[in-house]
């Protein structure tokens, strides 16, 4: 997708303070975090939403998963918990159309999220 902002992150066009990379995977720190860590994962194929997600994108989802498993451990995070959580669609406030998780922690998170 020439016009999508995270596409543009996985080709290296734009910077971002990437954290993570394997060969289905990039994450990096969001720009406007909302807690003390705060990155987003990314698969480098694009996938618009959970929605638009089908069975042959099942292997790119399950390494979505196992990437931020692996990343809360590198960062530390598991002793205290951390929370993924992936926006979809207008009423969830997705903002950007190239599916991804965010990995919060490092504050205690409240639940119901607003
Ligand atoms: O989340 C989209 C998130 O993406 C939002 O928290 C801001 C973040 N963002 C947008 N552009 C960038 C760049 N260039 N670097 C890092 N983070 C970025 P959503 O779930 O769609 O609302």
């Amino acid at each position: 997708m020439d016009s999508c902002i995270f596409c543009k992150i996985v080709r290296g066009e734009i910077p971002a303070n990437k954290v993570f990379e394997n060969d289905r995977i990039v994450a990096f720190r969001d720009l406007n975090p909302v807690a003390p860590t705060h990155i987003l994962i990314i698969p480098r194929e694009h996938i618009a939403s959970v929605s638009a997600a089908t069975a042959d994108h099942e292997a790119t989802l399950g390494a979505l998963l196992l990437a931020a498993r692996t990343i809360a451990a590198e960062q530390g995070l598991e002793a205290n918990g951390y929370r993924l959580v992936i926006n979809t669609g207008n009423d969830a406030g997705q903002t950007v159309f190239h599916i991804h998780v965010h990995l919060l922690a490092g504050r205690y998170l409240e639940w119901p999220p607003g």
